[in-house]
């Protein structure tokens, strides 16, 4: 394990408004850890920002150490050492890197989680999410809208694993007594940081694109509905379901969670509604197949019920917010 960074300045300084926890991200420089780290960061005292690898850029607020959930042992010694009372694993491979790296995927989804979640229970931490997904789901799944119970026979090795490990946390919430809790995430869209790996990242780069080019050519086709959320709402979610007391919960499987579903050629007519001229193409490739699998929407009345989830962004003020922060980032 390398200590890269140390803000010594934040960990000697408490500030009274922040909660004195240490939570350690795993995953944190991919598109969701690096958005919950500045997040959490705003909250807690100490916040432990981990990966693989080195980020590009050190986070602002938290330290960084560079850490790989498939070695246990430095695992479980950094959650002892730190007295760490939070996780949040997001170290995984998405749908579209699974399927290209099945046996690859299923090790670092299965065996990690099940790293943490050991490590968890024998280092005491008291809570940990664990972020499922729409991939879940599989053909014989209702897709307008998914039901949160009901069939589940997912294709992707992606949304195998993320199923086994919806499983495994609902197993150790009732027989190691560990507080976990979970989301099943459409596709997230954000600017901050660009996704990769997955079957809905062409709702990211399509903006990119837009944006320096005035042209993109997605690999799903036009008509390709799927579930969709921006990242701020996902951001804010995921910490209110952290923070629900736990006796409002009444899943330890993982909620569903959503915000609003549209196709390639509905996202290419708001963008062009903003960026006129703008041009879509398709060639769709393997992803397409994942899609098809997918569920259009996803009905999460019971998120909403249990700690009383709404989103605040939808379809077009999320386009009209992407398009202002990229232009500004140009
Ligand atoms: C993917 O496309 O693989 C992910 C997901 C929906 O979980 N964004």
């Amino acid at each position: 394990m390398t200590v890269i960074s140390l803000n010594v300045s934040t960990l000697s300084q408490t500030n009274p408004t922040k909660m004195m926890e240490t939570i350690l991200v795993t995953g944190a420089n991919g598109q969701i850890g690096s958005e919950l780290v500045s997040a959490l960061s705003e909250k807690y005292e100490r916040v432990l920002a981990t990966d693989i690898r080195q980020p590009e850029k050190l986070p602002n607020k938290a330290r960084f150490l560079q850490l790989n959930v498939l070695d246990k042992s430095a695992l479980l010694q950094t959650l002892i050492e730190e007295k760490v009372s939070q996780v949040y694993h997001l170290a995984a491979l998405l749908s579209a890197t699974g399927e290209s790296h099945p046996e690859l995927a299923w090790k670092v989804n299965m065996e990690g989680l099940l790293n943490v979640l050991d490590s968890c229970v024998h280092a005491g931490v008291k809570k940990v999410f664990f972020p499922s997904t729409i991939a879940v789901f599989g053909p014989s799944t209702p897709r307008n809208p998914a039901p949160q119970t009901g069939p589940m026979e997912p294709v992707t090795v992606y949304g195998i694993s993320k199923l086994a490990g919806e499983r495994w946390c609902e197993w150790y919430f009732r027989n190691k007594g560990l507080d976990v809790r979970s989301i099943r995430y459409p596709g997230l869209i954000s600017y901050k940081t660009k996704a990769g790996g997955g079957t809905t990242d062409y709702a990211v780069d399509i903006f990119f694109e837009a944006v320096e080019k005035g042209n993109y050519n997605c690999f799903l086709g036009p008509e390709t509905r799927l579930p969709m959320m921006y990242m701020p709402d996902a951001i804010k979610g995921t910490i209110q379901l952290m923070e629900a007391p736990a006796s409002q919960l009444s899943t330890r499987s993982a909620y569903n969670f959503a915000a609003f579903s549209f196709t390639p050629a509905e996202l290419a007519q708001k963008i062009a509604n903003h960026l006129p001229g703008f041009e879509l193409s398709y060639a769709p490739d393997f992803r397409q197949q994942i899609a098809d699998n997918w569920p259009q929407s996803i009905d999460d009345q019971l998120a909403k019920n249990d700690w009383h989830w709404t989103p605040e962004f939808d379809l077009d003020s999320m386009c009209i917010d992407m398009l202002q922060n990229i232009r500004k980032q140009a």
